[in-house]
């Protein structure tokens, strides 16, 4: 690997990190994962002998091949290489780097390109579930620029509706893996749920915060750090996520009323930094939240009516908007949500 691996720098939604084709990988996960290490320069908390930007958001890697599932385009495969750790883990799955895989897909020719737009089907490894993406293609050519915005991220560009369906229980086996909307852990009401992204849903106001803090505030209080955690630990076996003391899941989200005339106000650790936004199924995960009577987000949620909801997430930057279908009986039954992408650099990089 001396003379590097070709890869693709992108931004997705509002992360950013290496896009790959498996083929270019070491097929050894092990000798995956130390090119990977040695490409971002972890672990280092600023990431200095690496591609790595100093934050779990912008140390992610994409890994993409063409699939052999019937009505798939893509398989996608989400890495999370920690910053301060040695780890590269797959235990958890994406939503914002998937907003590049349907352009770095057709750029490298994995998918042919309509005239205008290209929808792309994208099997998530991670989870194992299809979501679908539309890329925009004028002529052909994937087009990066237009007039989209997303929270997060400066200025506007070319957008690209996400669309995911049957989400629920993507790595936990259930929505709901306790079975219960409302579990108590070391003493606070929570609803442990995953509709796409393992979550631990509490009330701010009950772990000492109102909920409009700013992540650096929340970053900087050690005894709301610690008591995270220590509900993380008990909550990753009771969702049958194991021992996630080397995981980046569950995330810990803390939900006071909206302020902004959304749906809900976020506060998220992912799981040690808190997240500038939220992430993209993590706010499925949120939404959803909100939409089961009884749970501490459902109380403070103000949720719409009717079988489609369009749900304002809001969160530190801004918000994000899921929109959610919901069964006759209120169960929803996909969610879709805007994003952008952008390639950064396209050429070889180096893990030696
Ligand atoms: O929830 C951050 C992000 C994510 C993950 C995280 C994500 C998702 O903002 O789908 O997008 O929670 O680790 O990229």
């Amino acid at each position: 690997m001396a003379d590097g691996l070709r890869c693709m720098w992108m931004r997705g939604g509002t992360s950013k990190g290496g896009y790959f084709l498996a083929e270019d990988l070491p097929a050894d996960p092990a000798a995956r994962d130390a090119f990977l290490l040695r490409v971002m320069g972890s672990p280092d908390i600023r990431q200095i002998d690496g591609m790595g930007g100093a934050d779990p958001l912008t140390s992610k890697v994409a890994v993409v091949k063409r699939s052999e599932r019937p009505g798939v385009d893509v398989d996608y495969l989400f890495l999370q290489v920690f910053v301060d750790q040695p780890i590269v883990t797959d235990a958890q799955n994406c939503g914002n780097m998937l907003a590049g895989v349907g352009p770095f897909a057709i750029e490298r020719g994995l998918v042919a390109a309509g005239d205008g737009e290209t929808p792309v089907a994208i099997f998530m490894e991670n989870t194992g579930q299809v979501a679908v993406a539309r890329v925009q293609t004028p002529g052909g050519r994937v087009r990066y620029a237009g007039e989209a915005r997303i929270d997060g991220v400066p200025g506007c560009a070319a957008p690209v509706p996400l669309e995911f369906r049957d989400t629920a229980g993507s790595s936990c086996g259930a929505l709901l893996p306790t079975g219960n909307v409302v579990d108590v852990i070391e003493g606070i009401e929570a609803t442990l749920i995953d509709n796409g992204m393992p979550c631990v849903v509490m009330r701010a106001g009950d772990l000492g915060i109102t909920g409009a803090e700013t992540p650096e505030e929340l970053e900087a209080d050690e005894a709301l750090r610690a008591r995270l955690e220590a509900i993380r630990l008990k909550a990753g076996p009771l969702m049958n996520l194991g021992d996630v003391a080397g995981k980046s899941v569950p995330k810990m989200t803390m939900v006071s009323a909206p302020s902004g005339g959304g749906a809900i106000s976020t506060r998220t650790f992912i799981p040690h930094r808190c997240h500038k936004t939220i992430g993209v199924l993590g706010a499925v995960s949120v939404a959803t939240a909100c939409l089961l009577d009884g749970s501490p987000a459902a109380a403070l949620a103000v949720t719409g009516e009717g079988t489609e909801r369009r749900l304002s997430i809001e969160h530190p930057t801004g918000e994000m908007t899921i929109i959610a279908r919901l069964d006759d009986n209120g169960t929803p039954t996909s969610a879709a949500i805007l994003r952008t992408a952008r390639k950064l650099m396209d050429g070889v990089v180096f893990g030696d």
